[in-house]
């Protein structure tokens, strides 16, 4: 059996705002329209990768929060109502979702296998968070393979970020193994915000572009020093300030999902791929991807 690999690691923050202002069928709520930079950056992904061969998408994602250990679908299909709890207004979401489950198995027995606390969700009622449906709605609304998710256990919240970081990095190795040994093609998925502070209320029509803006000056310019860090292939160096980027900026790093992206890829020294950066009710969002693969890395922006 030829050796599985990463074919692609994709940062895809998931604020509902986005799919709700995509209006798809699967949504009830209507919209307008808004945060075009984002969603068009998303739609620019997703036409590349529906040219790169894959078998599935792993997501780890922040809105399933573990306290003890590490958790990872092990139904073959989740089917229900995805609702958003701060804001049901914009997100109500039917899902019908497949999921592999004999690598979400290999996974969590590699990670168990390196001593981290480990679990397989078999309940047929768990409902998938919000965070995995709007990042794999937005990087392939077809829907048309598989997933598995990862959850994030809190380790920041037990300890600091720097015991998540350091945490999220063993997963991110142990995943790395499991893929290879698996011999499938996959696409990685780290589902969050950069810089995360949120205004507290919305306006009136939660699509109105006049109202959005980033939330403070020091978030941009930490947001943006990473984005440069990561045009210029240094992944081990933006890994090493993660802890202090997540403090000052409340960001939404302090999940894990990055860091076991990062890791899982081996810290690319090549430069990431800028697909479009906008703020949602103040936060910082960045879609991005890293492609191994020189003949199909692109600058993007
Ligand atoms: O989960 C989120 C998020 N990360 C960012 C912005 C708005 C809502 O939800
Ligand atoms: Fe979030």
């Amino acid at each position: 059996m030829a050796k599985g690999e990463i074919v692609a690691g994709c940062l895809a923050p998931h604020p509902p705002h986005l799919v709700y202002a995509d209006n798809p069928d699967q949504n009830e709520a209507y919209s307008e329209g808004g945060w075009e930079t984002l969603r068009w950056g998303y739609q620019r992904l997703a036409r590349k990768l529906k040219n790169i061969d894959y078998d599935v998408m792993v997501v780890f994602t922040p809105h399933w929060q573990t306290y003890i250990g590490t958790h990872f679908l092990g139904l073959p299909n989740f089917k229900s109502k995805s609702v958003d709890p701060i804001f049901p207004n914009l997100f109500r979401f039917n899902y019908d979702i497949t999921v592999d489950v004999e690598l979400s198995e290999a996974m969590h027995n590699e990670a168990a296998a390196s001593g981290i606390i480990t679990k397989m969700m078999r309940n047929p009622d768990f409902r998938v968070d919000y965070g995995t449906i709007v990042s794999c709605h937005l990087l392939n609304p077809e829907w048309d393979k598989p997933i598995v998710t990862i959850s994030s256990n809190r380790n920041a919240h037990y300890y600091s970020a720097e015991v998540m970081n350091e945490q999220a990095a063993a997963l991110g190795h142990a995943c790395r193994k499991a893929i290879e040994e698996s011999g499938k093609k996959v696409v990685l998925v780290s589902s969050h915000s950069l810089s995360h502070r949120h205004f507290t209320t919305e306006a009136p029509l939660p699509e109105d572009m006049s109202r959005e803006h980033i939330y403070n000056h020091s978030n941009y310019v930490w947001d943006m020093k990473l984005i440069q860090m990561m045009r210029d292939g240094k992944m081990k160096e933006v890994i090493d300030i993660l802890p202090e980027f997540t403090e000052q900026t409340i960001a939404e790093t302090d999940a894990g999902a990055f860091t076991w992206m990062m890791s899982a890829m081996e810290y690319p020294d090549y430069p990431a791929e800028i697909y479009g950066y906008q703020s949602v009710i103040g936060t910082g969002n960045l879609v991005a991807s890293w492609d191994p693969s020189e003949a199909s890395r692109e600058l993007v922006l």
